[in-house]
């Protein structure tokens, strides 16, 4: 096949994208709610704020400024994370960054499956959050040799769906309509089933030994638990969602309203109670329930260096030391403004956050800067003298501080469980069969880049005079 007859992997990704959405909305009708509710939060939000819709008009595609950014999975064994890995590629997303949840009680670690560069990003930034459950964190050892089992035997891949992957990785991409097979192969994977694998008691005992491994042991497949839209004012919206009729988690989680946003804040609705039906002792089904999916919101600011991310997490550990949000949101007010009172001491002007090296940066030349002639310049004075400006890069990222408290909320509030830390990022990758992109590494990558460009041309320009 002639590889310009590929649809580009951006444009599977896209199309994948919407047919989840369609596909989530009509699951899971809050979520719809939730999407509408956005969507007028963002129109309202733009309208009182023209300068705003000047600069997203400038940098984002505004017509899909409310569209999903990203959703989660949680994956039961190997041989799917590494599955899930291929099919993903396909669609131009590739793992970003290692998370290791056991220390917040969750007994999973994790990745992001996401584009990674610009221009893919802002064709469609659409993410995955992808755990991989730990058997080797449960204790009961007879429970962890049957949900091995359990998992052993399922399928969560059509055998089309495989076929197309193979065929991509082949001929290095898919035509039109295999590309739009693999879209609705792909789909079926993260359908919910309201009929689950295991029987009501053992159900029982893997929710008794955690929530959250009945959630990916007991269906024939790791249904998306949540999807999440972009919204340009969080807080309006978690003001407005009990008005729509959706309740929603406590607090938000993340940093706390600032004039310079840094790194990530999200919110959810609580997940529902949905029927189910378990396999009953006489082969009959027996009803019964089980709670695992939500929707979630997120805004976005500055990706932080390893020092100002070490800064955000002791501001925030310092933030949760003073007050401990209550799971029912009693205490909420007062946990909000001790964040707000904490974080003081993380500088909010974007020339602060660069000059202190808390946060990345990617650099460009202005008008004046393009026409340069003259002396030598280094940074500052460059900047200084009007030649080079500065703005922020997006974080595309993930926390896993909030990331827990988005599973801890949803898993039910007396979930909360401890496990010995025990990240394994060796263990995950094996499974993964790929290394993890270090997103450290990533967004100092991006800002050098953009730094020895500009500082390249101006003093290229200085040396020519
Ligand atoms: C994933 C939770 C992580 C986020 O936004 O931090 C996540 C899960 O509940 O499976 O999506
Ligand atoms: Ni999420």
């Amino acid at each position: 096949m002639k590889a310009n007859s590929h649809v580009s992997a951006d444009k599977i990704r896209s199309d994948f994208s919407a047919a989840m959405s369609a596909m989530y909305r009509d699951e899971v009708p809050a979520y719809g709610t939730l999407m509408s509710l956005v969507a007028t939060v963002n129109a309202e939000t733009l309208a009182a704020d023209p300068h705003l819709k000047d600069r997203l008009e400038a940098t984002d595609s505004l017509d899909r400024i409310s569209e999903e950014r990203h959703g989660a999975i949680r994956l039961g064994t190997r041989e799917e994370l590494s599955m899930m890995r291929r099919v993903f590629a396909v669609m131009g997303m590739y793992p970003v960054g290692y998370y290791d949840l056991s220390t917040a009680g969750v007994p999973v670690h994790s990745t992001a499956f996401r584009p990674v560069g610009a221009e893919s990003l802002s064709r469609n930034p659409f993410r995955v959050f992808t755990s991989l459950l730990r058997l080797d964190l449960i204790a009961d050892e007879a429970l962890r040799h049957e949900a091995a089992e359990v998992l052993a035997a399922r399928k969560i891949f059509t055998n089309e769906a495989v076929a197309l992957v193979e065929r991509a990785e082949y001929e290095g991409g898919l035509d039109a309509a295999d590309a739009a097979r693999l879209v609705s192969e792909v789909l079926e994977t993260f359908r919910w089933h309201d009929h689950a694998i295991v029987s009501t008691d053992m159900y029982k005992r893997l929710h008794d030994a955690h929530r959250l491994i009945a959630d990916v042991v007991s269906f024939k497949g790791p249904h998306i638990n949540h999807l999440t839209p972009r919204t340009l004012d969080i807080d309006k919206v978690q003001a407005r969602m009990p008005e729509e009729g959706i309740a929603p988690k406590a607090i938000v989680e993340g940093p706390p309203t600032r004039a310079c946003p840094i790194l990530l804040r999200q919110t959810s609705f609580k997940a529902l109670e949905e029927a189910v039906s378990f396999i009953g002792a006489d082969g009959s089904w027996q009803k019964g329930s089980h709670t695992a999916r939500f929707g979630e919101i997120e805004q976005r600011g500055i990706a932080l260096t390893p020092k100002g991310r070490a800064l955000y997490d002791k501001l925030l550990n310092d933030t949760r030391a003073r007050v401990r949000p209550a799971a029912d949101g009693s205490n909420a007010a007062e946990y909000e403004a001790a964040l707000a009172d904490v974080f003081k001491a993380f500088p909010d002007d974007w020339d602060g956050i660069r000059k202190a090296g808390l946060g990345y940066f990617s650099y460009s030349l202005t008008e004046k800067g393009r026409n340069v002639s003259g002396r030598r310049a280094d940074l500052e004075t460059a900047i200084e003298a009007g030649l080079i400006r500065f703005d922020p890069i997006v974080y595309e990222d993930f926390l896993p501080v909030s990331a827990a408290g988005i599973f801890q909320s949803n898993l039910g509030d007396d979930a909360a469980q401890d496990f010995v830390a025990s990240p394994n990022q060796v263990m995950f990758e094996r499974d993964l069969g790929a290394t993890v992109l270090d997103e450290f590494a990533h967004y100092a990558g991006i800002q050098r880049a953009s730094l020895e460009m500009c500082l390249g041309i101006v003093n290229m320009a200085a040396a020519a005079e």
